[in-house]
């Protein structure tokens, strides 16, 4: 039957007792003792984070009862929980966010000004929880928040890394790199739960044994063992009770670490020891699609979904469950090949440690997991060295072999006699150095799997997974991402939040659906105009905020251009500069030319050791110097490259932009989130057909969208063809002049050789199509300079945009996986009365 996603939508009501009621007075006290007693601060004395941390405990004690509610009720009611196993999570800062979800932001904004403070400066002291890299990090945050709203019993697993994704400076042009350290002000979000610790081991080597009744066992001898302790973040729903568990783990010494070293007074060596076991969640690679293949980075992997699994096996036991209906009571979901040693993990425990026979522990493993394909990039597919993976798992690459040999046993009598086809599905690459391939491992070991837009589930049946799509056939499913439109809309653009409840009320909080009724809007003159006054509000508060960190003026009147995202050359910021560059030589050449005033806004990470990427920051800094500083240009140009793209610095672009920048190479980008978030805002879209963006365009119409380049199966015939980007340079006068005017040094003080890295790689190879692609992008950028200066059309497009986004609600992403993949169930949740603790 399926399932009932309604929200139970419960009036939020704290329990009305002096520990969490709402009364003004109630408040203040709490915010005031939170203060003296877990701060240990006076008013005379408190900083701004002291006050920040009294009043986000105080909102805490405001959660905690949903929370332990949500946790006792899922135990009593015996229900399927979803496991999200996900090595990211890039969450964003939490006050905000709750004081909406619980619906509390008037009684605890009136409570923090009756003291004299002001409540944005305290949201504003917040350090967000940087602990993901991007788009699939940010989903998993997304999610979270659905499977909240939408009452799903759910756990998300993940790495509670002491340093997250660095910060960025921008430095003479160039990103600098900064420690994350968030945690160092404290974290009154998490609760640790120390007695709830496992433990994890690494290393060693395996020994056969027969057990008492004669059967073969193997032993592993560990070369180390680390403890994982749990810490524990409530995620509440929109206006339920449900909070359900962010559960992330920290890597600790384990209680006798020291006792032998300390003993042989080997103090240093002990001390070593300690340090080692730390590292493990010491910090999250800052790699985007690229796989670093670095042995500490297999350990977190292999940590946090060992501890994991070690965790929901003690639960389930603790419930008396037995382990033959594990799979019933959880599934877990792969966010990627990250945890995908989960499924050898899995295997482990049930055969090594609970006597579970193979077969038997295979089917119950096999229906435990599905697994999420973000990417199609071979940088990003991960594999490891064998050698690497049975040095830190020697038990785990046995039992990859045996999955390997009994799966290429049933392949051996599908496909008779083909080598090939044996080779393509191994689990272990064979073709020169020998890897475990994390994908297979996850394909294999699964019940279902999953693209994250259409058109990048099917390249993957075409492609990457085609011999698994052929072998299982229907396994490979689509899943269109989603994002939530609690933070991507209510909270990131309030002015537009409020125009919206204004117009067409609050529905859309809970069904994104509902923002079509804005339809029977884009001819009313009057609700364009404010829709216009909206955008402008938006637009003029992010000219203020880069006026005060930048010190650029740009012009609020301008059409502003933005392209946020991680600097990947797939993603083409390169392409974007380009374009900048070729108005720039128009302006050069005629001082007069007519040209639409654009500020063109960049933000975004390079991986620290990606040199391409970090070239392209310095290019498109250096024509911001120029541009920006040339009298000839006057108002026409303006470049900005906002520093530190993060989640906080994220929800004042989005709500600020009339463009839409994504142009990725069709074919690379799986779906993309941030062309939703822009959408969602009212910015119109020019792009390419990739990814999400094809579903965008199918929903607000082809009218409302710019589209460009090559499609997907253009792009590769081209590449079988034998591109030659130089004959795109030679035969368009516009494209040459545009490089040729980078080459001479003209955005380099005269340094000819800074951006021949660059040049040299997209005239010889340009792998993502730049050079092919130029000419219809530029033409593009005219429709949209063109659309523009139709002031009254422009806004119907934009109307339209937002109207039309329902179906990229991540509660729409979560009721598809509850219903198609998992198979479970919402649980309202009750909440009882006034907690007694002594009675
Ligand atoms: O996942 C990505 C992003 N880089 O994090 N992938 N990975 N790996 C994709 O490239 C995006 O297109 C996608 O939106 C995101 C979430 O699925
Ligand atoms: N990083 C942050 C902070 C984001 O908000 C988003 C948006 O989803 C992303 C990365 C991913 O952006 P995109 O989908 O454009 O790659």
């Amino acid at each position: 039957d399926t399932p009932q996603f309604e929200a139970s939508q419960s009036d939020i009501c704290c329990i009305e007792d002096d520990r969490t009621g709402l009364s003004l007075e109630t408040l203040v006290r709490g915010f005031a003792d939170n203060l003296f007693y877990v701060q240990g601060k006076y008013p005379g004395n408190a900083t701004l984070n002291d006050y920040y941390m009294a009043l986000a405990y105080t909102v805490r004690d405001r959660l905690l009862q949903r929370w332990l509610n949500t946790i006792q009720s899922h135990l009593r009611e015996d229900v399927r929980v979803v496991c999200y196993m996900s090595a990211e999570y890039l969450l964003g800062p939490h006050l905000a966010n709750n004081l909406l979800n619980l619906g509390l932001e008037e009684q605890i904004r009136r409570a923090v000004e009756a003291t004299g403070l002001s409540l944005d400066d305290l949201i504003a002291q917040e350090e967000e929880p940087g602990l993901g890299n991007g788009g699939l990090g940010r989903l998993a945050a997304c999610y979270m928040d659905s499977l909240s709203t939408l009452e799903i019993p759910a756990v998300g697993y993940g790495i509670r890394y002491e340093f997250g994704i660095f910060d960025q400076a921008i430095r003479n042009g160039w990103q600098v790199e900064i420690t994350d350290k968030w945690l160092q002000l404290g974290n009154p979000w998490e609760i640790a739960r120390p007695e709830e610790a496992v433990e994890v081991k690494l290393g060693g080597y395996t020994e056969v044994y027969h057990n008492s009744q004669g059967a073969y066992r193997v032993h592993w001898h560990p070369g180390r063992t680390i403890k994982g302790v749990p810490y524990d973040t409530p995620i509440p729903g929109y206006r339920v009770n449900t909070a359900n568990t962010l559960r992330l783990w920290k890597a600790e010494a384990p209680q006798d670490f020291d006792f032998q070293a300390f003993n042989t007074g080997d103090y240093y060596g002990a001390v070593k020891q300690k340090i080692l076991s730390e590292n493990i969640t010491k910090v999250l690679y800052p790699n985007d699609e690229q796989i670093e293949g670095k042995e500490l980075r297999l350990a977190q992997q292999y940590f946090f979904v060992s501890c994991s699994l070690q965790d929901m096996i003690r639960m389930h036991l603790n419930a008396g469950g037995s382990l033959e209906t594990f799979h019933q009571k959880y599934t877990a979901q792969l966010n990627d090949t990250h945890p995908a040693v989960a499924v050898a993990e899995l295997m482990r425990l049930l055969v090594d440690v609970h006597h579970f026979q193979w077969d038997k522990a295979w089917d119950i493993t096999r229906k435990t997991f599905a697994y999420t394909n973000h990417t199609l990039l071979p940088e990003a597919l991960e594999k490891w060295p064998l050698e690497l993976f049975g040095r830190l798992l020697p038990r785990h690459l046995e039992i990859v072999y045996e999955i390997n040999n009994r799966f290429l046993d049933r392949v051996r009598v599908k496909y008779l006699g083909d080598e090939g086809h044996l080779a393509h599905l191994s689990l272990i690459d064979e073709q020169g150095e020998r890897y475990v391939r994390m994908a297979h491992l996850a394909c294999v070991g699964s019940y279902a799997i999953n693209g994250v837009a259409a058109l990048h589930t099917e390249l993957l049946k075409q492609d990457v997974l085609h011999d698994f799509n052929e072998l299982y056939p229907g396994k490979i499913q689509n899943k269109t991402n989603g994002v939530t439109p609690r933070r991507w809309l209510a909270l990131c653009n309030p002015r537009l939040t409020d125009l919206l409840r204004e117009t067409i009320g609050e529905d859309w909080l809970v069904h994104l659906d509902q923002l079509r009724k804005l339809e029977f809007f884009v001819d009313d003159a009057g609700f364009r105009e404010r829709w216009r006054g909206v955008k402008q509000a938006n637009k003029q508060a992010l000219s203020a905020y880069v006026r005060e960190h930048l010190n650029i003026d740009i012009d609020p009147n301008s059409l502003f251009d933005v392209q946020i995202k991680r600097i990947h050359e797939y993603k083409r910021q390169h392409l974007n500069a380009l374009h900048i560059v070729s108005l720039y030589a128009q302006i050069k050449l005629d001082p007069n030319a007519d040209i639409v005033p654009r500020t063109f806004v960049f933000a975004g990470k390079a991986a620290p050791g990606y040199f391409m990427a970090k070239r392209i920051i310095k290019l498109i800094t250096s024509i911001a110097d120029i541009v920006n500083n040339d009298p000839d240009v006057g108002e026409r140009l303006r470049v900005v490259f906002v520093p530190d793209y993060n989640v906080t610095n994220s929800q004042r672009l989005y709500p600020a932009a009339n463009l839409s920048e994504q142009i990725s190479t069709a074919g690379k980008e799986a779906s993309g989130t941030g062309n939703m978030k822009f959408a969602l805002s009212g910015a119109l879209t020019i792009g390419t057909l990739d990814g999400a963006n094809v579903e965008i365009r199918e929903e607000v119409g082809a009218e409302n969208f710019f589209l460009f380049g090559l499609t997907a199966p253009e792009v590769k015939q081209l590449k079988q063809q034998g591109y030659r980007p130089r004959d795109y340079y030679k035969s368009n006068p516009l494209l040459k002049e545009t490089i040729d005017l980078i080459a001479s040094g003209y955005f380099s003080h005269g340094d000819r050789e800074l951006f021949v890295p660059l040049l040299d790689s997209l005239l010889k190879y340009d792998p993502f199509l730049v050079l092919a692609d130029f000419q219809a992008y530029v033409d593009a950028q005219k429709r949209v300079s063109a659309a523009y200066c139709d002031t009254e059309n422009w806004t119907r497009m934009s109307i339209l945009n937002s109207a039309r986004m329902g179906k990229f609600s991540s509660d729409r992403a979560i009721r598809e996986y509850a219903r198609d993949i998992w198979k479970v169930q919402p649980l309202p949740i009750e909440l009882e009365g006034s907690v007694e603790f002594f009675e």
